[in-house]
């Protein structure tokens, strides 16, 4: 071992490589690019390892196809598994998907079971609850990546409405990552100022507000149609980098993320987006925010669907009844 941290990426597809990166640039750590695919990942890691010297990095990066190679890794950041094509709906994906989620899970079970681990193959909420069950970690050691995103959206189309700096949106997106996600208008503030009220400020309509929530909502398959091919990455990427930096430096910063929520929300068992603290302990606190009646019913509407996912997991893989 060395004393760096040792960043490992199971899947290095579009994610994975833009991961790969992101976290050389900062160095983060060492990167071990893990995949099925063979020789995929040892390009991606030669390929990558070239930027060093152009970009001042020293982060090793290496490609495998070999579990043992994840050993000791402090972060595990899961993008395993086949994305959505147009027309494809993130539920579409769950047989599959499934399958990999549990060869990843006994991967990390086998070889870095103290690790951090951050999901994001899709639907995200049930398989970052099924990777939780496979691997057998505990529940704050398993987080799953899509409010960042969502609320980087929300945020995006927000400035773009407004004509203000992105860094001055503070979006806020609650429940499960799909199109029944809940971006909650009450809590999302333009430097403080809440944005029904900036809205008002700046004559913008109250039905213009609610299309840039819509657009948020589907804010994949906007995307999805727009490749043709694949579905987003660069921001996906970014969104994990930044779950990933809270956890390796203990920075407390609270991020709406899929985590285990038992008892808050009225919860029991479930992951599903919410407001984390993440820090060293992992995701080291839920916390339970005042909503209005309508966005309770929003967010109840979508833990029914991450709900109906589970059961459907179950009938798919006796294990994890
Ligand atoms: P892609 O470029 O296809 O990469 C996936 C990689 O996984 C490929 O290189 C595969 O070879 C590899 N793979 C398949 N099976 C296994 C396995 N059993 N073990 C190890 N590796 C395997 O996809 P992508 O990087 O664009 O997307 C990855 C996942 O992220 C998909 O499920 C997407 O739906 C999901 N995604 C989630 C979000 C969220 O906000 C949650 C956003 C965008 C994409």
């Amino acid at each position: 071992a060395t004393g760096r941290k040792k960043i490992a990426l199971i899947g290095s597809g579009m994610i994975g490589g833009t991961l790969a990166h992101l976290a050389a640039k900062k160095e983060m750590g060492d990167i071990v690019l893990f995949d099925i695919a063979e020789g995929m990942p040892q390009g991606k890691a030669l390929d990558l390892s070239q930027c060093g010297p152009i970009e001042g990095f020293d982060a090793k990066i290496t490609g495998s196809n070999d579990y043992a190679d994840i050993a000791g890794a402090d972060v595990v950041i899961v993008t395993a598994g086949v994305p959505r094509k147009p027309g494809m709906s993130r539920d579409d994906l769950l047989g599959i998907n499934l399958k990999v989620m549990k060869a990843v899970g006994e991967g990390i079970k086998n070889n870095c079971p103290d690790a951090f681990v951050i999901c994001i193959t899709n639907p995200l909420d049930a398989m970052v609850w099924a990777l939780r069950e496979f691997s057998g970690l505990p529940h704050n050691m398993v987080v799953g990546m899509a409010g960042v995103l969502d609320s980087a959206r929300f945020a995006t189309f927000l400035a773009w409405e407004f004509g203000v700096s992105t860094r001055d949106v503070n979006a806020f997106v609650l429940g499960g990552h799909g199109d029944t996600m809940v971006p909650v208008k009450s809590y999302t503030t333009i430097n403080g100022i809440p944005v029904d009220d900036y809205a008002k400020i700046k004559g913008v309509s109250e039905d213009r507000i609610d299309e840039i929530v819509d657009r948020t909502r589907k804010g994949g398959g906007e995307i999805v149609g727009l490749l043709g091919n694949g579905s987003a990455y660069y921001a996906p990427a970014t969104s994990a980098i930044a779950m990933a930096e809270a956890y390796l430096g203990d920075q407390k910063r609270i991020l709406p993320c899929a985590s285990y929520v038992e008892g808050k929300y009225g919860l029991d068992g479930l992951y599903v987006g919410v407001p984390t603290v993440i820090g060293a302990g992992g995701t080291e606190e839920v916390i339970e925010i005042e909503l209005s009646d309508e966005e309770k019913s929003n967010l109840k509407v979508s833990t029914d669907a991450v709900e109906e996912l589970l059961e459907a997991c179950k009938g798919l893989d006796s294990s994890l009844v």
